[in-house]
This record gives structure tokens, sequence and C-alpha cells, in this order.
């Protein structure tokens, strides 16, 4: 098959799972074309099958706001033409969706059927779309695509409570390469974050307001008081530098990394005791699979879908959003007991083995099929 993939191409659930979606389709034997702004960042270009396309939106003094969807509407129904494209698969619906139903709508003045996939990935549903600005847009172009897919079961029905849905949505979890993820933990390098005795504690997001990064550094607090221990913030956004000023503020910066992005996930996970992922909202939670496949066990919120991805007991435990308190009991739980931290290190990566590309990718395969080839 000829597949167009629109994502977003910077650090971010929606837009690595994207990519890695593209990269298996390639490896698979299809033609992957990728189109968004900027090459996306887990994307190595040298791969067979694989092309980039970027969008440019001409800047012109006129326009206060740039006119993306205009440009990614026009870049898809040129690729498409150029390269006889036959699926649109569209990842986030905003603006996605809305722009890749205007180039099918554009090629099919030419006579050309381009189906579209859509896959929700989250903010694109329960905080972004649902805005009254965005809603009839988000409604119209969810209802006017081929197929609709999301990624857990819960953001399908936050999808079908908060929106007038009128076609099926099938829910397709996300995925991890499991092969990428190594299973023991000797040859890690933890000695370059911690010295032997302490454990070491991670969070790994895009530090937005929803991520509740706040709550992180006071789980960590409580930890540290009681074991001795190191935490690594990965990523980047608007709410590391409060984070980082609130960590010096009571006293335990010298205890916490902040390292930025990093293509290094798999390394630092790799010499992870803990993860911390206590978000506001989290329709999957990516990060915590990626932790789960490395063996890491997950302290995190109850929300969205956390709990498809997290069970509660054996891979790690859930809390009520901002019960950093219960977070920081169930962290003391874990890593004060060896045989216990072992024991949920384990079932951890069992349980994500649940979530292996290969399991995964021949259900999108299929998707593509039925629409390419309905019987
Ligand atoms: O950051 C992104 O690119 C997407 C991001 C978001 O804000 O929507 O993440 C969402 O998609 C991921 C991949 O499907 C999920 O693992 C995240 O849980 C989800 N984030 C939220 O729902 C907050």
């Amino acid at each position: 098959m000829k597949i167009a993939i629109v994502c977003y191409p910077t650090f971010g659930g929606s837009g690595v799972v994207a990519t890695e979606l593209g990269i298996a389709l390639a490896e698979k034997g299809h033609e992957v074309h990728f189109i968004t702004y900027q090459q996306p960042v887990r994307l190595d270009l040298l791969s067979r099958n694989i092309y980039f396309h970027e969008v440019h939106v001409p800047k012109y003094s006129l326009f206060e706001y740039q006119p993306y969807e205009l440009a990614l509407s026009s870049k898809l129904v040129d690729t498409v033409k150029e390269y006889g494209i036959e699926l649109l698969h569209v990842h986030y619906a905003i603006p996605h969706a809305y722009a890749g139903y205007m180039a099918k709508q554009i090629l099919a003045e030419d006579g050309i059927d381009l189906p579209m996939v859509t896959t929700l990935h989250g903010t694109d549903i329960t905080l972004v779309g649902n805005h009254p600005f965005y809603k009839p847009a988000v409604t119209f172009s969810i209802n006017n695509s081929d197929i609709v897919t999301s990624v857990s079961q819960s953001l399908k029905d936050d999808t079908l409570r908060l929106f007038d849905i009128k076609v099926p949505i099938q829910v397709v979890p996300n995925f991890i390469d499991l092969s990428t993820h190594k299973s023991e933990f000797t040859d890690c390098q933890r000695d370059l974050m911690a010295s032997e005795d302490e454990l070491i504690i991670t969070h790994i997001s895009n530090m937005r307001p929803v991520k509740r990064i706040q709550d992180v550094i006071h789980i960590f607090e409580a930890i540290q008081r009681e074991i001795p221990a190191k935490l690594i913030m990965v990523g980047e956004g608007p709410e590391r530098e409060y984070a980082e000023h609130r960590a010096r503020e009571i006293g335990i910066a010298d205890r916490v990394s902040f390292v930025g992005n990093s293509n290094e996930i798999d390394k630092i996970l790799c010499f992870s005791d803990l993860f911390l992922l206590p978000s506001e909202k989290e329709s999957f939670g990516l990060s915590a699979l990626e932790a789960m496949a490395s063996g890491v066990p997950v302290i995190s919120s109850n929300t969205g879908g956390l709990a498809e991805v997290n069970v509660h007991g054996v891979t790690g435990y859930l809390s009520e959003v901002g019960d950093v308190k219960q977070m920081a009991k169930h962290s003391l739980q874990l890593l004060s007991n060896d045989g216990e931290l072992q024991r949920f290190k384990k079932q951890a990566r069992e349980h994500a083995m649940q979530f292996e590309m290969h399991k995964i990718v021949p259900i999108y395969e299929n998707l593509y099929e039925s629409v390419l080839n309905p019987v």
C-alpha cells in the first residue's frame, strides 16, 4: 500500500506513535509518506520505503495567523497525485483531520478517492478539541473520516460523551517495539546518574500543565526523605522552569537532574527503578508503556486510559489525580522492598508484551485493507 501519514513531528505521544507506525509499515513493505512541517524526531530518513514531505507555510504580513491547514491540504493533494498515494492516516484530529477532509474534497474533483483514517490521541478530544471554538470543526472532521480509531477505550468513551459522533470508533491501543527496550539491568551505566546505594526515579513528558510535574517533584521529595534516591526529569515544556524552581525552593535540587529532550529514552529507562506519571489527563500514557517495556514499574494517576496500561498492584499503582501522599506511599512501598520491586519490574515487562508492535500494527493494516477493498 502507498500510505500518507500526517502527524506532529515534535516530542509527544501522537507523533511518536505515528512515526513508529510508519516505520513498522515501511519495514513490512508498504510505501510510507510522512507529511508534516518538520522531520519527525524519531524518523530515520535513510530507511527503505520512507519519504518525508515538508509542509512550508509562507509568511505573509497581512496574516496574524499563518494558514497551516491550507498549506497542509495543498501539500497532501500534490503528494497524493505525484506518488499515487492510496490512503491517508492522520494522527491527532486538530487540524489534521480537517485538512485531510479538504484534501479529500479537492482530489474528488479530479476523480481521485482518498480514504482517510483518523486516529484520536487525547487532548485533541479531552482538552483542545472540546473547546466551543473548535468543536463543530472537530465533530465534522471525525464524522467525515472513513475510519476513526482511538488509542484507548477511555478515549473512545470520552469522544462519544463529548461530541455528536455518527460513525463507529475502533479502539487500537498504542504499541511498543520491545526489541528496543532491554530486559536486563546490568550494562545500563546507572553510575552515570547515581551512586550505588541510590535508587533512580524517572519522569518523562513534554512538561505541559496537564502532566502535573509539580506533583512529580513533591512525590520525589517524600521518597528521598526515606530512601537515598535521584530523580531524572526528561523532556522540555512550559512547566520545567517552575519545577526546577520548586526543587531548589524545597532544597532537593542536587538530587534532581533535568536532562531536556532525549533520543536515549531506552538507555535512561534501563537504569530507572520507578516511573512517575501523575497526569491530570492521559488518554493512554505512552511513556508509562515505554517504562514498563523496560521493566520499570509505574506510579501514576488513574485518569483516562492509564488503567488500561498500568495495572494496579501488578505493574505499579494508581491513585486519584493530585493524591501526592498516596503516590509517595506506593512508591516507598515498592522501593523499600527489593523482592517486591523485582517482582513488579518483571510483571511490568510481561504486561507490556500485550502491546507489542507485531500485535497492533496488523490491526491498522486490516483497517486500511477494509477501506481500500470493501467486501
Ligand atoms: O503530545 C502529543 O503529541 C499528544 C499527546 C496529547 O497531548 O494529546 O499525547 C496523547 O497521545 C498519546 C499517544 O497516543 C497518549 O499516550 C497520551 O496519553 C495522550 N495525552 C493526553 O491525553 C494528555
